[in-house]
């Protein structure tokens, strides 16, 4: 069989795909539409399919060309008799819409609108039908702007906008005039930075940088800036360009570079020394936010610890830039939150609080909105008027659209965040079109191919979190209390259960009890699998043990089934199940007891945005096997610096335990096999995932994309109309209707 062409569309290629299996293919489009308008997930379209064709063996053969390229690219089908509209989305970010007449199986390449359209006809079908609908089309501003091309580039915006302003910037002097004027622009309350009016054209500067980079090489190099800001004013230079004769040295050598020929490297490099930004206002409406007695309260956990995490590491960052820059300025941060009026105790009553272990970092609470859920719910879009009452998604989605293309640039912790994987579409990626009958058809909503979108990811504190290695450094004095945690074995408010082998190494996990962290999975998992429970004992770490006590539905069902199992399975002597811990401390050295017991982390999510608790345990040298569904599949190398897990995957998690069990016995046999993961799980943090890095990369962002805004000031300011059009004419109106 003749297998897909990738220089071929999709709606090239299904003619001749449908045409080969023509016999089949009119059956199954016969039972496709044979129930009229619908939405058709792809198990739908499959379990179908199989109905029709009755023998697998014979689909299987179907599915090994053109078809199941087709068929296992599909996201969505929409049925509207006599044809069917397949969303088909071959690779992240790319989708093809196409409809197929179920009589003589013909194709025909559709719009979104068009597409869309199809689907309200099943929701609100006068809507649909409606000339005066509201459409919304982000994309309409974006004619000029250049946009990634390959799917594996997304998110690496970066890097792209510096390699376009480096072209926009090369050829005659006049050319480089935009970053000039940029540069004339940079302020700190009024008073110029880096150059001034004197040097008011490229060869002016030029010039003038050949000047003082003589001087500056002929004096010690450590000399401090005061020394020469007479002479560097004279020549029409102003503060900001390095504390030291040497730092100023070398980066006005790196303008002088890119004033010369530009490159993408030189540029970076010079705009990360840029003093532009000393403020940041960071939005976080989820949860419970406060600095203590909040981790494990409904929707609370990882987010709140990413932004205290993060203020940390961006106020180091910006004092140690501001102080090479050789400024005396004070940054601010400022976090923005919800004000909770029942605090259960807590601070999220207060309205300011300054957040400890920094001097320049503060809280300040009002009561506002929201977290990115689209994909949390499934049809969450065109089924908004059922979920409004409790989720106010007709507000949520517009404001998410509005706040994504007004955003200069978009940072996100993985890159399936913004595109998914080869099967599920990312979470940005989900607001490119979609609608929701009755209120707005957005027909291009955002574009994650748009350059403006980063991959950034957190690490876990450092001081908090190091490896069990570090014997100086522990926090034995929580040894006593973690010993009593994890070994007494009396049943208490803390803990129930016991391990009667209290030499075994431990597989342990921590969590929120929400259904999509599969605590109750992993239980029921361990408890099938006698190996595994002949190897090590499960240590777990969420919720409390009474179902009355919680005012989440969710967490309420989990507790119930932890109980159920525990019974069925008979886990008692071999599980130890511990209430939600707040202390971040001793949380810290209880993952490294786990390493010293030479056991591992589990992480078996049915989806997890990012994991910090993989951060953290791989940080504390514990090898750590999590879900392959979200960003640990990133954040870990397959067998190298840890182990994915299929949540979803054979035997009901069989795949998994095997996994675990194959490991701990080899461990066995070869004890170096432990630490040979341990270690490069370490390696893979430094590399990729430390707060440091993240502040480093963040921070050059903002001073690559605010001479971006520069250089795309038309389609940016027409975009600003259109969003500023839509608040004041439909999102004001839907947030005063909204109680
Ligand atoms: N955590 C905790 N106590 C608990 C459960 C979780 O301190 O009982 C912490 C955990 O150490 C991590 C965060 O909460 O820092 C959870 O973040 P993650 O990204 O793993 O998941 P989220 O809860 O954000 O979905
Ligand atoms: C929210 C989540 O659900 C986690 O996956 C992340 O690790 C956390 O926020 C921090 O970004």
């Amino acid at each position: 069989m003749a297998s897909l062409k990738r220089s071929d569309s999709m709606a090239d290629n299904m003619p001749e795909a449908l045409r080969q299996s023509r016999y089949h293919m009119k059956k199954c489009f016969t039972k496709y539409v044979e129930k009229g308008r619908r939405v058709m997930k792809l198990q739908h379209l499959l379990d179908e399919m199989d109905t029709v064709i009755g023998d697998t063996a014979e689909r299987a053969t179907l599915f090994q060309g053109l078809l199941g390229d087709i068929w296992l690219s599909t996201q969505e089908a929409v049925v509207n008799p006599p044809y069917v509209a397949f969303a088909i989305r071959p690779s992240p970010g790319f989708w093809e819409l196409v409809k197929v007449n179920s009589q003589d199986l013909s194709v025909e390449p559709i719009t979104s609108t068009d597409y869309l359209k199809y689907k309200e006809l099943i929701y609100d079908h006068n809507w649909s039908k409606d000339e005066e609908a509201l459409e919304l089309d982000f994309g309409a501003f974006e004619p000029d702007t250049p946009h990634l091309t390959l799917s594996s580039s997304i998110g690496n915006g970066t890097n792209f906008v510096s390699k376009f302003i480096t072209s926009k910037l090369s050829g005659e002097p006049e050319k480089a005039q935009p970053l000039v004027d940029y540069l004339l622009s940079l302020n700190h309350h009024g008073d110029n930075l880096m150059i001034n009016e004197t040097l008011s054209t490229t060869s002016k500067l030029q010039m003038a940088l050949l000047v003082a980079q003589v001087y500056l090489s002929g004096i010690p190099p450590q000399t401090p800036y005061e020394k020469f800001d007479l002479s560097f004013k004279e020549w029409g230079f102003e503060k900001g360009w390095g504390d030291t004769a040497e730092r100023a040295r070398d980066t006005m050598r790196s303008l002088s570079e890119v004033l010369q020929a530009p490159d993408p490297t030189n540029m970076e490099r010079f705009f990360s020394r840029l003093p532009t930004v000393f403020n940041v206002v960071i939005f976080s409406p989820h949860g419970y936010f406060g600095q203590a007695d909040v981790l494990g309260l409904p929707d609370t956990g990882g987010q709140v610890v990413y932004i205290l995490d993060q203020v940390k590491a961006l106020e180091q960052e910006l004092l140690l830039r501001i102080s090479q820059q050789g400024l005396n300025f004070k940054p601010q941060i400022i976090v923005v939150t919800r004000l909770i009026p029942d605090a259960r105790g807590t601070k999220c009553n207060q309205e300011l609080e300054s957040i400890e272990g920094t001097k320049h970092s503060s809280i300040l609470r009002a009561t506002i909105a929201h977290a990115l859920e689209k994909t949390k719910y499934e049809d969450s879009d065109i089924k908004w008027k059922e979920l409004d009452p409790k989720y106010h998604f007709s507000c949520q989605f517009m404001a998410d659209m509005m706040a994504m293309n007004a955003a200069d640039f978009i940072i996100a912790s993985t890159y399936q965040e913004i595109a998914g994987s080869k099967d599920r579409a990312g979470q940005y990626e989900s607001h490119s079109a979609f609608t929701m009958p009755g209120l707005a058809r957005v027909v291009s909503g955002i574009n994650i191919f748009d350059p403006k979108f980063n991959i950034a990811s957190p690490g876990a504190d450092q001081s908090i979190y190091f490896p069990y290695t570090e014997k100086q450094r522990r926090f034995t004095q929580f040894t006593p209390a973690i010993e009593e945690l994890l070994f007494n074995p009396n049943d208490t408010r803390d803990h129930i259960g016991f391990l009667a082998d209290t030499k075994k190494p431990m597989i342990f996990t921590m969590a929120r009890l929400d259904t999509v962290k599969n605590i109750t999975g992993l239980t029921e998992w361990y408890g099938r699998d006698k190996r595994l429970r002949s190897l090590v004992n499960l240590v777990i770490v969420g919720g409390f043990f009474d179902p009355s006590e919680s005012k989440d539905r969710e967490e309420a069902s989990e507790i119930k089934k932890m109980h159920a199992l525990i019974e069925t399975y008979d886990l008692r002597g071999q599980m130890r199940w511990i209430c939600a811990q707040t202390d971040r401390k001793r949380n810290g050295e209880l993952y490294r007891c786990i390493a010293d017991s030479k056991g591992a982390f589990v992480q078996p999510a049915l989806y997890e945005a990012f994991g910090l608790t993989v951060i953290e345990a791989m940080n504390s040298g514990l090898p750590t096997f999590a879900t392959n569904q979200g960003g640990p599949a990133e954040i870990i190398v397959d067998g190298v610096s840890g182990f994915h897990i299929d949540p979803n995957g054979g035997g009901g998690g069989e795949d998994a335990t095997r996994k675990m069990a194959d490991f701990f016995e080899k461990c066995e046999l070869e004890p170096a096999h432990w630490r040979r993961i341990s270690d490069a799980g370490l390696a893979r943090i430094e590399g990729c995932y430390t707060w440091r890095i993240y502040a480093d990369k963040t921070l050059n962002m903002g001073s690559v994309y605010t001479f971006w805004r520069v250089l795309n000031k038309r389609q940016k300011l027409a975009k600003q109309r259109y969003i500023q059009l839509l608040y004041n004419l439909h999102f004001r109106n839907l947030v005063m209707t909204d109680d």
